[in-house]
């Protein structure tokens, strides 16, 4: 058995290349089972939503758990107009689900040299309601590094998802392969109205990042078509206060139709702490990184918006900080 250990600087997205310290490796080469339910291949029947190939989850083998394997979607663009339009009704019994909300997850494979071998990157992807699917939920441009989708979903609302090529000049062997999973996402905004006050920010709740630091997690929208403000308030931890916080949102780069999505840390009187603040666009998560905690016990995480955009309703976001003790 083969230990992976991570080294720094990693991307949070499972399906990308991670640094790696160590050198050796086996490879296992399988032969993918089209029948297996969670395998979804593009049955390249036509470029219209109604041309949708099924797709579907298997459940995981666990009596404790309510949870479901992760999907493999995979085809090819037979030209470079060539759009892919897969059907996925979301689980009712996700279990993580029962104490946020449902998501739905796609997250490309890396095309390329240093990736998968495929000759494209997949262009932009669509999420929206088979009911309606011109309405689009969310959008985004899997071109850039490390935009996905991450998205909402009502339990057993039927959805489509569509796979656009990006349109440059078709290459020798377009492929893709993309990883879906139905699952939860962080605890929820509650005090959406309360929040628009740093003075009555929500409190967040601490809880254990996987490397043992303290973090807090969100997921939350900006209504109000843009306008709306939300305040979280963050106690720092005893031990902590010459700490550094760092802290990560993304809204456009999972689908979201915010624009501009803002992110500040103040402190609790509602000042500036110099330099954190950040505004997410197509190319980059907001990301404000090891700001100084200064002492402080409490600090302020301020999400805002410069519009919210006329083609693509939704408007979440999902933030995750830790602080690190020095
Ligand atoms: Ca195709
Ligand atoms: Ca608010
Ligand atoms: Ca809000």
């Amino acid at each position: 058995m083969l230990t992976w250990v991570a080294a720094k600087k990693i991307n949070a997205s499972c399906a990308e290349p991670k640094d790696k310290t160590l050198t050796k490796y086996k490879i296992f080469v399988g032969k993918l089972n089209d029948a297996a339910p969670q395998i979804v291949k593009d049955a390249e029947k036509g470029d219209t939503p109604a041309d949708f190939t099924a797709g579907a989850y298997a459940k995981i083998n666990n009596p404790n758990v309510s949870a479901y394997n992760v999907t493999r979607i995979y085809g090819t663009f037979k030209d470079n107009k060539d759009t892919d339009w897969f059907r996925f009704v979301p689980p009712t019994d996700v279990d993580a689900a029962k104490n946020t909300h449902l998501t739905v997850a796609f997250e490309p494979h890396v095309a390329g040299k240093g990736g998968s071998g495929s000759t494209t990157d997949i262009g932009v992807a669509t999420v929206s309601l088979a009911s309606a699917p011109t309405q689009i939920i969310a959008k985004a441009d899997l071109t850039h590094k490390g935009a996905e989708l991450w998205v909402p979903a009502k339990p057993g609302e039927p959805l489509l998802v569509a796979f656009k090529h990006p349109g440059t000049t078709a290459g020798s062997n377009d492929f893709y392969f993309v990883s879906h999973r139905a699952t939860g996402d962080n605890p929820l905004e509650k005090k959406d109205k309360d929040n628009d006050d740093v003075k009555t920010a929500e409190v967040l709740k601490q809880s254990q990042t996987t490397s043992g630091a303290p973090g807090f997690f969100i997921a939350g929208t900006i209504g109000n078509d843009g306008k709306d403000v939300d305040h979280y308030s963050i106690a720092v931890p005893s031990g902590f206060e010459k700490g550094k916080i760092t802290a990560t949102c993304a809204a456009r780069r999972a689908g979201s139709g915010l624009r501009g999505m803002t992110i500040k840390l103040l402190k609790a009187d509602g000042s500036d702490y110099p330099g954190a603040k950040w505004v997410e666009d197509e190319t980059a998560n907001a990301t404000v990184k090891d700001i100084p905690v200064g002492g402080e016990t409490t600090f302020i995480l301020q999400i805002s918006a410069t519009s919210q955009a006329k083609d693509v309703s939704s408007n979440f976001y999902r933030c995750g900080m830790y602080i690190a003790d020095k």
